[in-house]
């Protein structure tokens, strides 16, 4: 958030994001060195797919967005963010580049103007297919107001059943699915066939955290049964959600297959 709505900079923040589905990274001493000014404490560490926000005023934060599912970096940035957009760099304990960011809010060139000031967040698209920082088209405003400092642009929706594209699809399984309930989506699921074997395949949002599946199996749409299948290694797509997919040994009887999503309730 480089510019916040109102005269008022204090609700600047940046967030850092680990890509990684496997890794921890420890940011021990790791710093923002241009644009703005802050280093790491030791010790603070980011797990896979997991985010790091550091506030410009840490207590302007806490009082606008709160604590909740956010991991808050201690302190805060000296310095603020360009309302015209600049460059940053984010160097490692060694001082060697890890990142080098320029932004713009240049609107002419691309840069989205609702996070220039009315209330969005500049959010990167695509994060985990490390799209190019310094290029317009790999970023967007955030979905809502005052961005989601913490959390993933997509969110989980308030009402699972809504369907308000109309597709069919409803709001919880497009958010599982990692489509929008706002344009209308084809079915994620897919079928293929080769030699004896069937392959059922569909896109995942990669960010959840607090929901489960598993394939089902029907022979009249009724009855459905745990599916016996064999799950392949999940493969990042280019569109940055999760490829599953999983084979079933095809039958000599006509089967119906359906993913089923099951909520962790807290
Ligand atoms: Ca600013
Ligand atoms: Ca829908």
């Amino acid at each position: 958030m480089y510019n916040p709505q109102g005269a008022d900079e204090n609700l600047e923040f940046i967030e850092l994001l680990n890509i990684s589905f496997t890794e921890t990274i420890d940011l021990t001493n790791v710093s923002f060195t241009d644009g703005i000014l802050y280093t790491f404490p030791t010790g603070l560490v980011i797990p896979p797919l997991g985010r790091v926000v550091i506030a410009k005023d840490r207590e302007a934060f806490i009082a606008h967005y709160g604590q909740d599912q956010i991991v808050l970096a201690e302190g805060s940035y000296s310095s603020s963010l360009s309302n015209g957009g600049e460059s940053i760099s984010l160097v490692d304990n060694q001082g060697a580049l890890i990142q080098a960011i320029s932004y713009s809010d240049n609107e002419a060139l691309g840069w989205p103007s609702d996070a220039d000031g009315l209330g969005a967040s500049l959010t990167l698209t695509n994060e985990l297919n490390q799209p190019s920082p310094n290029l317009a088209s790999s970023w967007q405003a955030s979905s809502i107001q005052g961005g989601t400092p913490g959390s993933p642009d997509q969110l989980k929706p308030n009402d699972p059943w809504s369907d308000l594209d109309g597709d069919g699809f409803h709001a919880l399984a497009e958010y599982f699915f990692g489509t929008s309930d706002r344009s209308p989506s084809l079915n994620p699921l897919k079928i293929t066939s080769e030699a004896d074997e069937l392959t059922l395949s569909f896109s995942m949002n990669p960010f959840l955290t607090t929901m489960t599946w598993h394939i089902e199996e029907s022979s009249d749409l009724l009855t459905w049964e745990p599916a016996t299948v064999q799950l392949k290694t999940p493969t990042l797509l280019p569109n940055g959600r999760l490829g599953q997919s999983a084979q079933v040994a095809a039958s000599e009887t006509k089967t119906y297959y359906r993913v089923k999503i099951i909520e962790d309730v807290e």
